[in-house]
């Protein structure tokens, strides 16, 4: 069928009839019907009504190089015609994964050196927990099990991977086992009270070792951490926090685990926000911008202490999955990685657009139902309070949220919302251009929101 052999409602109605979809109220989506995106290109969603979204969120913080990337494309009909599949198991492999490999233990920091495949950030977190408790069972020491995680964090939807990140909602529809412990994330819009930034740093690490003394050093296998903190609200951590919380993990012997999912390939200005906030973590999750988003990948960097144990007395390692190292993602991959490079897309939210994101949204800090607006690369959060001027959060958390994500898409902008934090994640390929009229039409959804709520 093509788009126009059905009405945008019938398409509704066929949609919500049968398709499940993920994080949805299914009696919502059956009375209202989800919106039809039909094509996008450049920076832009079209949807079967003929509106056109400037998409500040790269779809689902993956779209780094935007849409329509001809080279992309290229790249996976070439694979695809040359072997679309075979299995990396048994001892085979293809060119495409051996190459991807390589490169990616070039571009991530020192010492992350092999690679584990798979297709979904869920599925790089599961991969992750087996990997750290058989290299702990390795060690001789198996009683170290348990992983600790923030509140708020995000590692994915599997059962494990979502036990293992700090979402109430999640855990409460069966995704909450044994091993698994949150502490508070360094959220200073909500904790941060009148300390220093570097007070705050401390005390929000000491949360860590806190933890750690009440379960017992020697039952704790690993520490796990998006570095800044993305569908939990772009919490970004105060500078100097993650040099705490590393050196209270290598006191206790705690594997540091850093879930780079949204954070990776050049959205805060470096290859990696490890390498953006000096972190050297044992393993890291890689997922989302690897591919842009265009075919699902995922990947584990294993450091060389995990690594190398694994590989000298580890024998088998029961996990994989059938598209684990899948050459069609891997072309697709090493194309992105060579347009990210081509066109210098980090170097240019370093220097560039990030900084100039960063002034273009300071002055919506002074908007009447703002209470702060904080920005770490191409990544950006606008916490809307009852009153800019305290700040006073509202009572009914994440109702003005979505009042202003709706204003915001009625106004042309795709952004989303977290709680009452807007959220702001858009294509590293976004210019100034397009950073202005981002900026635009958040403060026309702002003030659209404040009328709607009599403030
Ligand atoms: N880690 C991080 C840091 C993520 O952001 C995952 C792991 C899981 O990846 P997969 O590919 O299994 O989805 C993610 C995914 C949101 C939202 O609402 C964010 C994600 C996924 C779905 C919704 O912001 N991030």
């Amino acid at each position: 069928m093509t788009l126009e052999d059905l009405s945008t409602g019938e398409w509704q109605a066929l949609d919500s009839a049968h398709h499940m979809a993920p994080f949805t109220d299914y009696a919502e989506q059956r009375r209202h019907g989800a919106r039809i995106i039909t094509h996008a290109d450049g920076h832009y969603i079209h949807d079967s009504e003929g509106n056109r979204i400037l998409d500040g969120m790269a779809g689902l913080w993956c779209v780094n190089v935007g849409y329509g990337r001809q080279e992309l494309v290229e790249a996976a009909a070439r694979q695809m015609t040359e072997l679309p599949y075979y299995n990396n198991f048994f001892k085979t492999s293809n060119r495409p994964i051996a190459e991807l490999s390589a490169r990616l233990a070039a571009i991530t920091p020192d010492g992350l050196n092999n690679v584990f495949y798979a297709n979904s950030g869920s599925e790089a977190n599961d991969t992750i927990i087996r990997m750290v408790r058989h290299f702990w069972a390795l060690e001789g020491r198996p009683e170290k099990r348990v992983i600790i995680g923030r509140d708020y964090g995000y590692h994915g939807s599997t059962v494990m991977a979502a036990s293992m990140g700090g979402m109430s909602g999640m855990h409460e529809q069966a995704a909450h086992e044994a091993d698994f412990e949150h502490i508070r994330p360094p959220y200073g819009f909500v904790y941060q009270g009148n300390q220093d930034e570097a007070a705050f740093a401390a005390n929000a690490a000491s949360w860590l070792a806190e933890r750690i003394d009440e379960v017992g050093a020697d039952r704790v296998a690993a520490f796990i951490a998006e570095p800044v903190q993305g569908a939990g609200g772009v919490i970004i951590p105060p500078q100097g926090y993650f040099d705490h919380i590393q050196e209270i993990c290598r006191q206790h012997d705690i594997l540091f685990i850093a879930d780079e999912v949204i954070t990776g390939f050049g959205r805060t200005g470096e290859w990696f926000a490890s390498q953006t906030m000096g972190l050297q973590p044992d393993m890291m999750t890689l997922a989302k911008g690897l591919t842009s988003g265009y075919v699902p990948m995922s990947a584990v960097m294993v450091g060389d202490r995990v690594a190398n144990r694994l590989i000298a007395d580890g024998g088998e390692f029961y996990h994989g999955f059938t598209y684990s190292g899948h050459p069609v993602a891997a072309a697709v991959a090493l194309a992105n990685l060579d347009l990210i490079e081509r066109e210098g897309l980090i170097e240019r939210v370093r220097t560039d657009t990030g900084p100039y994101l960063a002034a273009a949204l300071a002055p919506l800090a002074d908007h009447r139902i703002v209470g702060e607006v904080r920005t770490f690369g191409m990544l950006a959060a606008i916490e809307l309070v009852k009153s800019g001027d305290g700040p006073e959060m509202f009572a009914d958390t994440g109702a003005a949220g979505v009042i202003c994500r709706d204003h915001a898409i009625a106004g042309g902008l795709m952004m989303r919302a977290v709680r009452d934090a807007m959220i702001l994640s858009p294509p590293l390929t976004f210019g100034r251009n397009d950073i202005d009229a981002t900026v635009n039409m958040v403060a026309a959804a702002l003030d659209a929101t404040a009328d709607e709520l009599g403030l």
